[in-house]
Formats: structure tokens, C-alpha cells, sequence
């Protein structure tokens, strides 16, 4: 493949069609920078004084890690001034941040988390950058953007991505038509097209999900599994592999490009919480993702697309990845209430 920067393969895109504006332009190659500034903070580990937690608590409730303040920190200032932002929002950030009155604002919003997998961090596992852009409301020129502004169902984002900080630094990137991937070279700095329109590959019989909440389960995520446990000598006829990382990020990005599916199903641990995973800055991009690739996500009833958040701190359970095997969880039924939830 010829090399392609980051910047000439937008700037195609640009010129291609209508899905990439000057401003949107400016609003990826603004987030891809602060993602590659965050790798070289990330790769400096205990020489960069990086590692362990704050002793503080994010909106979550999760311990903060030192990482997850200062990659919300450089993502915050790489896109405050740019005037393509009306506001943002964050994991880490317990409400929306507007843009100050000092800097233009811009036609988007942008939702992340900075830090994906932050608990892998101290022991120099993948972790990961998510980010989701959607569209300002009218009249944002006019008046301070508001939180429900950004309650918008994820069929509403006009661009989403990841960066995967693993053995190689990957960023990953959708507008809405197909997924490609780019490749950090460290030596010059810059972002390298290495994957064009991604396509998630059918029959590869990988699942992950943390096996530890197996009796917290539906009777259906349980069958599901169990049947996949069995291997050739069960239902499925055939064996299985299991694959968890603890960073939804990295799981999705080996199922992107592998196969498979990821599950972090509703559990009975904490029966009025929906799903243990975010829907504005993890489930929505990566689904976008995800969708654009060919594969289905789901919340084990609905497309998770088709979900309007209450709040921007939402939770869903999420069952995303190929879409023979998000179908084949999908035959062993679902209840109204989310991901087949015995009321
Ligand atoms: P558990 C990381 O905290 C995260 O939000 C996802 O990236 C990851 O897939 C999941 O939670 C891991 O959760 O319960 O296995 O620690």
C-alpha cells in the first residue's frame, strides 16, 4: 500500500464527498494528535511518573489512574481552541465542558473516554482512546450547548474512532463509510494508512467476556456460553476460544479485524444498572464501528444505535462483533428490558 499520511487520506476524503467537512477535518486530525501525544506519555511509563492512581474518584465511582486525568487533560486543551467544537464531554468529567468565550465555537461535540482499560495501565497492558463526534444543535453559535444536547442515539454520530496504545499504536476511524486504520511510525510522528474499509471476518469462533459473572447471567447469556464451552462434543459442534483483555477497546479491535464477538452482558450484581459499560463514549462509536464493519451491536434486544441516552453517563449492556455470531446470540431469545433481564 502506498504511504498515506493521516492528513492526505483526509483531505481525499474530503475532496470525495460531502461526509467530511473542513471543520470535521480539523476535529480528527486535532483528536488523532492528542492520541499520538498520549502514546508517547503512555510508552514513557514509570520513567514518565505515569503510573498508578490519584487516590480520587470519577463520576463512575473508579479510581482515577494519574494516566486518566492527564489524557482527559490533553485531549481537553488539543481541542479547545480549534473552533470546531461547541462543547465536549468525558469519561472523567462529571458534566459537559463548553468551549471558552474566548475561542470560535464550532458545528460538533465530542464525547470520550480517554482512557479505556485504565486498570492495565500499571502492569503495561493495552489500553485505549474512544471518541465520538456528533453534530451541535441550531442556534449553538447562539447560546451555552446543553447536556441533553448531547443525548442523541448513536445513529446520530457523524464520525467515531479509537486509538489501541498495544505493541504498535493503531487508530481507527469511521464517517459513516467504512472503517479504516492507521499505524503510528514513531520515528517521523506521524499517522500511516495501513487498513482500508475493514471488514470483520465470519467464522471465527472466539468470544469475549469476563467468565467470573457466569452465574450472575440470564438463563440466555448463560446457555449461550455453555453451549460455546461444550466445544465439538455440544450444540455448536465445534470448539471455541476464549479471549478477554479487560480493555473493551483492544477486545474490539481484535475483533475487528479477527472475528468474534464481545459480551459484557446486564448482571444481577447490580440489578438496576443496566450494563457495566458506557453508551455515549464506548458503546455508540465502537458499534458504529463495528456496524460499519460489516459485524451487529446490540444490547441483547435493541440496536445499541437506536438507544436515546437519558444521561450522558448512561450505562448498556453490549453484545457486539461479527454478525453471524451476534445472530447466533440473538436466537436464544431476549426479554423487553434489555439483554433477555428476567423481570
Ligand atoms: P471487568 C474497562 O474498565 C471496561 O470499561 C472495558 O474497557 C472492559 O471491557 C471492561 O470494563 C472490563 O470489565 O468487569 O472485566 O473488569
Amino acid at each position: 500500500m502506498a504511504r498515506i499520511s493521516l492528513s492526505r487520506f483526509l483531505i481525499e476524503q474530503q475532496r470525495e464527498g460531502d461526509a467530511l467537512s473542513a471543520q470535521l477535518r480539523l476535529l480528527i486530525e486535532v483528536v488523532a494528535r492528542a492520541c499520538k501525544a498520549i502514546s508517547y506519555t503512555i510508552n514513557k511509563g514509570e520513567l514518565g511518573g505515569i503510573l498508578g492512581s490519584l487516590g480520587t474518584e470519577n463520576v463512575q465511582g473508579e479510581v482515577q489512574k494519574k494516566l486518566d486525568v492527564l489524557s482527559n487533560e490533553i485531549l481537553l486543551e488539543a481541542n479547545e481552541w480549534g473552533g470546531h467544537l461547541a462543547a465536549l464531554a468525558s469519561e472523567e468529567m462529571d458534566t459537559i465542558h463548553l468551549i471558552p468565550h474566548r475561542y470560535p465555537k464550532g458545528e460538533y461535540l465530542l464525547v470520550y473516554d480517554p482512557i479505556d482499560g485504565s486498570s492495565n495501565i500499571d502492569v503495561n497492558l493495552s489500553v485505549g482512546t474512544i471518541f465520538s463526534v456528533l453534530e451541535a444543535p441550531e442556534g449553538a453559535s447562539t447560546r451555552d450547548v446543553r447536556e441533553e444536547d448531547f443525548l442523541q442515539p448513536g445513529s446520530r454520530q457523524v464520525a467515531a474512532g479509537y486509538a489501541v496504545y498495544g505493541p504498535q499504536t493503531s487508530l481507527v476511524l469511521t464517517f459513516g463509510k467504512g472503517v479504516f486504520g492507521f499505524t503510528l511510525d514513531r520515528e517521523v510522528g506521524s499517522w500511516v494508512l495501513t487498513q482500508r474499509n475493514i471488514i470483520i471476518p465470519e467464522g471465527n469462533r472466539e468470544f469475549a467476556i469476563n467468565m467470573s459473572n457466569h452465574r450472575h447471567w440470564v438463563p440466555q447469556v448463560r446457555q449461550y456460553i455453555d453451549d460455546r464451552l461444550a466445544g465439538r462434543e455440544g450444540p455448536c459442534g465445534q470448539d471455541f476460544n476464549m479471549r478477554w483483555t479487560g480493555s473493551m477497546v483492544a477486545d474490539i479491535h481484535r475483533i475487528l479485524n479477527r472475528g468474534g464477538i464481545f459480551l459484557y452482558p446486564w448482571d444481577a450484581r447490580d440489578p438496576a444498572r443496566a450494563g457495566k459499560l458506557r453508551l455515549l463514549y464506548e458503546a455508540n462509536p465502537l458499534g458504529l464501528i463495528i456496524e460499519q464493519a460489516g459485524g451487529s451491536a446490540i444490547d441483547g434486544t435493541q440496536r445499541i444505535l437506536d438507544i436515546v441516552p437519558a444521561g450522558l453517563h448512561d450505562r448498556v449492556a453490549v453484545v457486539m462483533g461479527a454478525r453471524d455470531e451476534v445472530e447466533a446470540f440473538q436466537s436464544y431469545g431476549s426479554a423487553e428490558n434489555g439483554i433477555g433481564r428476567v423481570t
